[in-house]
């Protein structure tokens, strides 16, 4: 009805065409404001329409989402099923059972919060999306699947771990079942896992791959080093079921960060990385700048890495350390050695710095972060005039 970009203006259109009687906004903490002002639209073209929030930010802020008045309930955690729970009990009684886990809304006089928060434990007793309801041109990712939940690991500034610790899967054979519904009823051969890690589970990673060896469809994912490192042979039972693209999360090139953010030594990165590339795998290597403990050197180790991975066709993403809420340092900055300056969440864009460290300031995460950025771009220019000019 509404997505992220679209003007506010579109809405009372939308709720004409649709005529809901309750209405769900989902928002990662930087869409906040706007999940707010979406609301307030809707409220304003009809008082009597039901405002739900869920998702990421409302799971970690429920108090901060309801305040405003805004949303009538926010809904904690995995909804599947309290959602639909929710909805039923607006729609035959007027109001929600108090048991619904979860569940947060203005009573009156207070906020209340159910504290338990709402958890899936059978993937597999969850039915494929209703995909055939969904305009899937509209989608940039029209063959996305999430067959995960949850991550393996738990790193300091990631609010994967916080806000479904227990990492579940959703059984090889249905992943399968599931691509070829799809591909079967909208023509989709190139799919994208969304989840955290798709290697979180080796053996389920390799008996997709395998049965994907018997189609001709396409993939991309996102895997950890810690993971592949293992088996490299995966790496390569991957690519031949297809997967052309990888999205590895390195997040720094200093060999004593790395140790102790990830667990992981350079000789790791370079094996996975080469392995993916000889493979034929488009590789993206993710980074931060900014760690609590990073200083001027170990940052330009990272660069260096970054510049070296690019020089070998690895593309590199860079973004600056941001304190999502639900994050451990987001949640206890204290405990790193971090000073948050801004609580305004639609200002975590990644490219200034919201903290200042031990040993960095915030301008100067800020300035070493646009220089870094700046001096990619003008290599990346160099590359283009060059092969221009090899061409003409
Ligand atoms: C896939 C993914 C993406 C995809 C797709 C995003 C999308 N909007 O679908 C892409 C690559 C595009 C992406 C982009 C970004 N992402 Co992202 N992404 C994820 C990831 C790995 C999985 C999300 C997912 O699909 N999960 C599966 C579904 C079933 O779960 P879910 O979306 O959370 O929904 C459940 C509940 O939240 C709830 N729910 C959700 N919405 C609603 C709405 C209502 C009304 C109700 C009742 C319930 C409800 O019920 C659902 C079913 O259980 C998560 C990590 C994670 N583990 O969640 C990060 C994550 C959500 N992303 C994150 C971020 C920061 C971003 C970006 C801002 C990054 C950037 N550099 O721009 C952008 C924002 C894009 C956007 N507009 O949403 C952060 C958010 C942190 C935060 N506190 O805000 C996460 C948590 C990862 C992290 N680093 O901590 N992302
Ligand atoms: S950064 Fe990646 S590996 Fe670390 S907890 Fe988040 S999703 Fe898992």
């Amino acid at each position: 009805m509404y997505r992220m970009g679209e003007s506010i203006e579109s809405i009372p259109r939308s709720l004409v065409e649709y005529s809901p009687k309750v209405v769900g906004v989902t928002c990662v903490s930087s869409q906040a404001r706007v999940a707010n002002e979406v609301a307030l639209a809707c409220h304003e073209c009809d008082p009597d329409l039901i405002l739900v929030c869920g998702g990421i930010h409302a799971t970690v802020r429920a108090s901060e989402m309801i305040d405003p008045g805004a949303f009538d309930y926010v809904l904690r955690g995995e909804c599947d099923f309290t959602f639909v729970e929710l909805v039923r009990d607006l729609l035959e009684r007027g109001q929600p059972n108090g048991h619904i886990k979860g569940l947060c809304f203005h009573d009156g006089s207070q906020v209340v919060v159910a504290k338990d928060l709402g958890c899936v434990e059978n993937l597999d007793s969850l039915p494929v999306p209703a995909r055939d309801c969904l305009d899937l041109d509209q989608y940039v990712q029209r063959g996305a699947l999430a067959t995960s939940r949850g991550c393996n690991s738990a790193c300091y500034f990631c609010s994967a771990a916080t806000f479904r610790s227990c990492f579940r899967t959703r059984s090889a054979a249905l992943v399968l079942q599931e691509m070829d519904e799809v591909c079967a009823r909208s023509g989709i051969h190139e799919f994208e896992f969304v989840e955290d890690n798709l290697a979180g589970d080796m053996s389920r990673l390799r008996d997709i791959a395998t049965g994907l060896k018997k189609r001709s469809y396409t993939w991309g994912c996102q895997v950890a080093i810690r993971d592949l490192r293992q088996d490299l042979h995966t790496i390569d039972l991957m690519a031949e079921g297809g997967c052309r693209s990888v999205f590895i999360g390195v997040e720094s090139g200093d060999a004593e960060l790395l140790r102790r953010i990830k667990g992981l030594s350079l000789e790791d990165v370079r094996s996975v990385t080469e392995r993916s590339q000889a493979c034929g795998m488009l590789v993206c290597a993710g980074f931060i700048i900014g760690h609590p403990w990073d200083t001027e050197e170990s940052i330009a180790n990272t660069v260096e890495m970054m510049r070296r991975l690019r020089r070998e066709g690895i593309m590199c993403s860079v973004s600056l350390l941001t304190p999502f809420p639900g994050s451990p340092i987001g949640e206890h900055p204290e405990s790193f050695g971090v000073s948050i300056h801004t609580k305004v969440t639609e200002e975590y864009t990644f490219s200034r710095s919201a903290i200042s460290t031990m040993h960095l300031s915030q301008e100067r995460l800020s300035a070493i972060y646009a220089d870094t950025v700046i001096s990619f771009a003008e290599e990346d220019a160099v590359l283009g005039a060059g092969s221009d000019r090899n061409r003409s």
